[in-house]
Parts: C-alpha cells; structure tokens; sequence
C-alpha cells in the first residue's frame, strides 16, 4: 500500500490517494470523521481548530460504501482558505521548516510553511483510519495514549483495554486523571511564560500476527518501517519501541524476552521489552512505540533569527499555532501505526480482495498452528 497526501494549511482543499486497499471493505465514514474530530481536540490547541469542523469526502475508489480495490480518493475542504491573502514572512522561526525550506526552494517563507504544517495530518489521520478499519477485518487493534506533557509523566502499566476507556473525556488523551491534571498545570505554565511544551506518546497495537515486516533486508524490517513513519509526524525527534531507551542501561539478561511453549498459546513471551518487534519482525506480543514530541516552534516569547531581506538580528515571525499538540500527536500515531500493519498485512497476505487476503490469512495461521 501506499498513500500520498496534498494541500497547503490555508489553501482550498487537502487530499489524499490510498492506492492497494483491496476490494470488499465496508468504509463507515463516521469512524473516520470521529477520527478527525479526536484530532482537532485538546486542551492547548490554537485558534485553528474553532474554525475548522474537518470532515472528509471520499472521491473514488468506493461504491456504494464499500472498497473497489481502486484508488481510494480523500477530499477535505478547509473552512481558512486565505493563502493567497496571508503576508509573507522574513524572519524565520527557530525548528521550523522556514528557513531550510526557503533556501532550498528559493521560495518565500509562506511557501516553506504551507506545506510544511501539521495541518497535513489531518489526511494521515483519514487514511491510517481507513487502514484501522481494514485492520479490525483481521482483528488488530490500535490504541494510542499521551504518557508525557513537560515534567508531568504517566509511568503505570496499563493494560491495552483500558486505554480507550480511560482516556475518554480527558483533555489530553491522558489515562489518569491525577496525571492529567499535572499536564494540564504544564500547558497552563507555557501559555503563561508565551512558550509552547512538547511530550510523548505510547501507541500499542494489539492482535499482530507473528512474522510481518521481515529480517532479510532493511526496508522491510517492521520497526524501521514504524519509526520512520512516525518519524516523519511535524515534531516528532525520537521514536523509542518496549524498553527503547532505557535498553541502555539494562543487563542483557533483563533486556529480552524468554520464549515460553504452551500446547494452546503455542510460543510466548511473558514480558515484552522488545515492543513487540525482533530482528524486523513483530513476534506475536503487542506492537509497543512511543513518540516523543519537541514543543512547537512558533512561540509567543519570539527566539533570536534573522530578516531574510536585510540580514539583521530579529526576532522570529509569530503565526497563529498551538500551545501544545500531544494530545493531537497521539491521534495522528494512532493512524501512522495502523497505516504500517495495514501494508505490512497485505504485504504478506497480498489479494485484490478481502475475501482473498482472509483466507491467505487463515492459511498463514493455521501453518504456524502446526509449527
Ligand atoms: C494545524 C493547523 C494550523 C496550526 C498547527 C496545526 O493552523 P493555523 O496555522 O491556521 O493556526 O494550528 O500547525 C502547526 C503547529 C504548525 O507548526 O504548522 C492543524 O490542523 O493540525
């Protein structure tokens, strides 16, 4: 599968192609829409999102709501459509786009930005919910949460069907609610000091077959694939699978998972400190990555830059922008995992239609049964 997206932040349309989604797969555009909906949410968003109600059309590649195995096609009309209106800027913001962008391109900074917005995600977020619903067919489950908003951090185990549950009405995608209130009090004190402030998210997924993704060369590894997705998110700068960083200061003989044999189970691990993914390939336990997000470059305490016409020190541009998009981060990773099992699975179960790929699926179960 692969999917490309298109659209500036304030220009008329963002769209999006999915190309490889096979025939027979029932699309609820309300899943898709409450997706979008989720993204928009939390508290520490800018100005945009009152504006905005992103809801998507699909354009092709389905009939009668169901997938033809044509390209899928995904329309969403902003409601801020002033990029021809909008001023140029001169003075470039520190870890934004801007200024490589405006080199390279030989462009004006409004250019760079554009595009360059986390905008964009909205489309990822309608494409990898696409895939999520595909996902259901072969029963794997996505669920994403916020661990970290500043100095305030969620460190309990929790179980993957608590997630959706205990997140549910908080403002920040958090499951606890004592934590919550801590990362709240952390966005309140940048909107206080004009500054913005970055965190984490953990996005697990539940029901992966053993053996997606592959050893035998580095495109194909599972976790190369997931990380440069989810490196690829606007402020994403470390993406970290089970232990991830923490691998460093653990002895070996703490650092893996022992591999256990049961006659129903089959093979099994009983911790899972590989994240769910070894040597490339996801190993049967839940897929297991976080994120972590730096805070958002357009700040209201504006950092040292340069005006771009006269080469003088000044103070960077401001444009409207968000306090903190955790919250919104987690919902975006929640459908760039999905959109990577989603390919990974027809990669290896490959057929023009559902039905095709099920009994590829079944087949492929039923051998490691017998393994
Ligand atoms: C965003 C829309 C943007 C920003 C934000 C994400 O809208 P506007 O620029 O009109 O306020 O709020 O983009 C950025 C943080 C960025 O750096 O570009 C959205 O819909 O997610």
């Amino acid at each position: 599968m692969q999917f490309f997206t298109c659209g500036e932040s304030h220009g008329r349309y963002l769209t999006a192609i999915l190309e490889g989604m096979p025939s027979g797969l029932r699309i609820d555009l309300d899943v898709i829409n409450h997706e979008l909906w989720r993204r928009q949410q939390g508290f520490g968003r800018g100005g945009r999102q009152k504006i905005e109600k992103d809801q998507i059309e699909l354009t092709g590649g389905v009939y009668k709501n169901v997938t033809t195995g044509a390209p899928i096609g995904f329309l969403l009309e902003n409601k801020d459509v002033k990029i021809n209106e909008l001023p140029q800027l001169l003075r470039p913001r520190p870890g934004h786009a801007d200024l490589a962008g405006s080199l390279k391109y030989h462009e004006g900074i409004r250019e760079i930005l554009e595009r360059a917005s986390a905008r964009e995600t909205a489309m990822r977020v309608a494409v990898g919910t696409l895939c999520q619903l595909f996902l259901r067919e072969f029963e794997i489950e996505i669920a994403g949460h916020v661990i970290q908003i500043g100095k305030a951090k969620f460190t309990d185990e929790i179980s993957f069907d608590q997630i959706a549950k205990k997140r549910e009405g908080s403002e920040v995608g958090c499951v606890s609610r004592e934590v919550e209130k801590h990362m709240i009090a952390e966005i309140k004190k940048a909107m206080k000091n004009k500054d913005t402030i970055g965190g984490k998210y953990e996005i697990r997924a539940r029901g992966v077959p053993i053996g997606l993704g592959s050893h035998v060369h580095y495109q194909r590894k599972l976790d190369g694939r997931i990380a440069q997705a989810l490196m690829s998110m606007q402020s994403v700068k470390a993406v970290e699978f089970g232990l991830g960083v923490l691998e460093a200061e653990t002895p070996g003989s703490e650092a893996h998972d022992e591999i256990f044999y049961d006659k129903k189970k089959g093979y099994y691990h009983k911790t899972n400190r590989a994240g769910g993914i070894t040597g490339g390939m996801s190993n049967g336990a839940e897929i297991l990555v976080r994120a972590t997000m730096k805070p958002i470059s357009t700040l209201r305490r504006e950092l040292w830059s340069v005006n771009m016409k006269t080469k003088q020190g000044e103070k960077a541009d401001f444009e409207r922008s968000d306090v903190c998009a955790v919250p919104a981060g987690s919902v975006i990773g929640e459908a760039i995992v999905a959109f990577e099992i989603a390919d990974a699975i027809a990669e290896k179960f490959g057929g023009d239609s559902m039905a095709e790929m099920k009994h590829n699926y079944k087949g492929y179960l039923d051998q490691l049964a017998k393994s």
